[in-house]
């Protein structure tokens, strides 16, 4: 990935088909890469999807294709890591997060009430902080996110800095949640994973940062939660083509 052409690598994964006959997602995965680790990053994402809490696929795309838009570099949002002790207290807070980036309880709660109908999204939801409306026309399926990764090795340092193992899962997160950030439509993230394994969840905003909430479900639970809150005064359609297109490589350079 650091320099000559970048290719996007990609792979989404699910049982009972694939996801556009009515099969359940399992897992997916983005990343960039130059031309000679895509080998790498196949095996990489194959990996992720085949062995996964969610169960076993019957159905696996992965695919790599050249990108021509110049990346943009661009640093991770700040972290910060808030241990509650149940869901209940999680919830609570990361609602609290979520107003005090200005966005109504009720619009919070009804984008909430939203994303419950759906049993297995692939992507995320974007929803109108003013209206409470949703934004995109992707139904179960969503907006999913690509075209984002880490500048080589960068990951390493970053958990260096932060005192806390390299977890595929956090890093893949920072980056998501950064691209998602980035942009002037954006107002904040919340997310917690469909994992049943897995119970950390976040709010990010650009101002806020990387907020980590360590309980926002139960385990066992495969409910996740994916919803972005945006301005909906902006152009949602270039927002969604950024989100889907745009090359952000995230690097974190250590302050001297
Ligand atoms: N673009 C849009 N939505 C996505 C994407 C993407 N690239 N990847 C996942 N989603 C949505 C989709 O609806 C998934 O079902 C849901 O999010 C959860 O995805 O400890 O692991 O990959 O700091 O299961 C966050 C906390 C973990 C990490 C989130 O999500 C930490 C997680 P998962
Ligand atoms: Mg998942």
């Amino acid at each position: 990935m650091q320099s000559g052409e970048l290719f996007s690598v990609r792979m989404r994964a699910a049982k009972d088909g694939p996801h556009e006959r009515g099969g359940t997602h399992i897992s997916g995965g983005e990343m960039l890469a130059a031309f000679g680790d895509i080998q790498q990053a196949v095996m990489y994402l194959l990996e992720k999807g085949l062995n996964h809490s969610k169960g076993r696929p019957d159905f696996m795309q992965i695919q790599f294709e050249c990108i021509h838009e110049p990346a943009k570099c661009v640093k991770p949002l700040k972290m910060k890591t808030n241990e509650v002790e149940t869901p209940e207290e999680g919830q609570a807070l990361a609602w609290s997060l979520l107003e005090e980036t200005g966005i109504r309880r009720r619009i919070i709660d009804e984008a909430y009430k939203l994303v419950s109908q759906y049993s297995s999204m692939s992507g995320a939801v974007l929803i109108d902080v003013h209206s409470g409306m949703r934004l995109d026309n992707r139904k179960e399926k969503g907006v999913r996110v690509s075209r984002m990764d880490w500048q080589s090795g960068h990951d390493e340092k970053w958990a260096g800095c932060h005192d806390m193992p390299l977890h595929s899962r956090v890093r893949e997160a920072v980056v998501l949640a950064t691209k998602v950030c980035g942009h002037r439509a954006a107002v904040a993230e919340l997310c917690w994973s469909d994992d049943p394994d897995y119970i950390t969840g976040y709010v990010a905003s650009k101002r806020l940062g990387y907020q980590r909430i360590t309980k926002l479900k139960e385990y066992g639970d495969e409910r996740g939660c994916r919803i972005f809150f945006v301005d909906g005064k902006e152009d949602i359609h270039s927002y969604i083509h950024y989100l889907e297109n745009q090359p952000v490589i995230v690097q974190w350079e250590v302050e001297e």
